[in-house]
């Protein structure tokens, strides 16, 4: 009789599973200046890095006292299109608003 259940008559290749490295992140860094008013600073962060309000005034207030606060950490290029999104914001009203980006260590 045919038995259903057969052992497989070969043993398992064993497999060869490739490191996977996760991508390195990079910071969004924003940048004091004496020109652009707090509350539209604090607008663009809610708006671009869905922050709350409380959140973006934090950050805002960090910045504007110690000339640059991290908003966040992205792939990097989440992290470009972000600050590159956010500055243009400032720049569509004129002011100097500035977002850069620099790899994590
Ligand atoms: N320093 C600006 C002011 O006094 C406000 C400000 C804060 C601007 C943070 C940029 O990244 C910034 N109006």
């Amino acid at each position: 009789m045919n038995d259903p259940i057969t052992k497989p008559r070969t043993r398992a290749r064993p497999k060869i599973l490739p490191k996977t490295e996760r991508p390195r992140l990079h910071k969004v860094i924003l940048i004091n200046d004496d020109y652009t008013p707090r509350e539209f600073v604090v607008t663009v962060l809610k708006a671009e890095f869905r922050m709350t309000e409380d959140q973006a005034h934090k950050v805002m207030i960090t910045a504007h006292q110690r000339g640059v606060c991290v908003v966040a950490v992205f792939t990097r290029d989440v992290a470009e299109t972000k600050a590159t999104r956010a500055t243009d914001a400032g720049r569509a009203k004129g002011y100097p608003l500035l977002f850069t980006t620099e790899p994590e260590e």
